[in-house]
């Protein structure tokens, strides 16, 4: 029997050390509880009382060195497999980097945030509203009777007798009038159409931003200190605004407003064609009729409203000349902003 005890050692020893890859096998194999080692203490029984001791110390000892074995085996094919596996997920980090294209945000649209943030700073809501429109939030509602020069089918694209492509912001804030009570402050920011050829300064496709408050009391003054604050966050804090008399349908008394030309300070300069001032918004306070027809009370409420084109602050902030410039996708070109 203690010949079987020795035997088994010498086995197990050998084999743990030639392929003990499954330790749990080959604890099974030695010393589960059908293994070898029981196998032989089960036999103890027909031992005599000198001899059962002495085996079974032996049996012990074998038992502990083959369980010391495995102990020893499971740590060392640990140590092996985090070994292996740094040495197969070893990364060179000093390997150069594959290059990835990062696109960046379209001038228009960084001109269009920037005049957003400062109206936003203001306390505006943007609000946006369909490119295809009914002809009664483009022009009738906006004071523009029947037979204006600016219904014309060579400025407006139509697409039935009463709907068309907005040729500006204003239906939104006629419809954001009919759906809200004053005080209403409000940008539409959005494309609008116009049946326009093509050249340096104009497209049939291009961008505005509105704006609209309306509320008791709101007067001129108002309208000239908020375009003056977005004078001077948008072209520098040494901007100056001017107002021009025009008209418009929709607004009364309405102006034509410049600024002085940021590049030369209101000296004169290419930029601003020796004038010294450069056009930049139209504007002036909505006319009783307008407000009249989103049933808003002319005599308890006022309202001024401006508009600008975004893609005429791109031209003029980044000194680009030709607005096709801005639409034909040359990466060469967008990439300069
Ligand atoms: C409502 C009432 C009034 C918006 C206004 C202008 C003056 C204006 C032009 C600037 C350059 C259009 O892009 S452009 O060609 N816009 O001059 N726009 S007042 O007036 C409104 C709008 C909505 C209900």
């Amino acid at each position: 029997m203690k010949q079987t005890l020795l035997r088994i050692r010498e086995e197990a020893l050998r084999a743990l050390s030639e392929n003990g890859a499954d330790l749990e096998a080959l604890r099974i194999r030695y010393l589960g509880k059908k293994g070898e080692l029981t196998a032989v203490l089960r036999g103890m029984g027909a031992l005599s009382a000198e001899e059962r001791p002495v085996i079974g110390q032996i049996a012990n000892e074998v038992r502990a060195a083959i369980e010391e074995e495995i102990t020893r085996r499971a740590a060392e094919l640990k140590v092996a497999a985090i070994e292996a596996r740094l040495a197969s997920e070893k990364l060179d980090v000093t390997v150069p980097g594959d290059e990835v294209a990062v696109g960046h945000v379209h001038p228009i649209s960084r001109i269009q945030r920037e005049m957003e943030d400062i109206f936003i700073g203001m306390g505006y809501d943007i609000v946006e509203g369909p490119e295809v429109e009914y002809d009664y939030y483009n022009f009738q509602a906006l004071n523009i009777p029947p037979d204006h020069p600016a219904r014309d089918t060579q400025d407006t694209f139509y697409i039935t007798d009463n709907i068309l492509l907005r040729s500006q912001t204003s239906p939104v804030q006629v419809r954001t009038m009919e759906k809200r009570r004053p005080p209403i402050r409000i940008i539409s920011p959005g494309r609008v159409y116009r049946s326009d050829a093509v050249d340096a300064s104009h497209s049939p496709l291009f961008h505005q931003m509105e704006g609209l408050v309306v509320d008791r009391g709101v007067t001129m003054g108002n309208l000239k200190a908020t375009l003056e604050m977005f004078a001077r966050k948008m072209f520098g804090e040494d901007t100056r605004v001017r107002f021009r008399p025009h008209h418009f349908p929709f607004t009364e008394p309405s102006a034509e407003v410049d600024v002085s030309c940021f590049a030369c300070g209101g000296k004169g300069c290419r930029l601003c064609k020796g004038e010294g001032w450069i056009e930049i918004l139209g504007a002036g306070m909505v006319h009783p009729n307008v407000l009249r027809g989103c049933d808003i009370d002319p005599d308890e409420y006022s309202g001024f409203a401006f508009g600008m084109g975004i893609e005429r602050v791109a031209l003029l902030k980044y000194h680009i000349d030709d607005m096709r410039l801005l639409y034909e996708n040359d990466v060469r070109f967008l990439a300069q902003f």
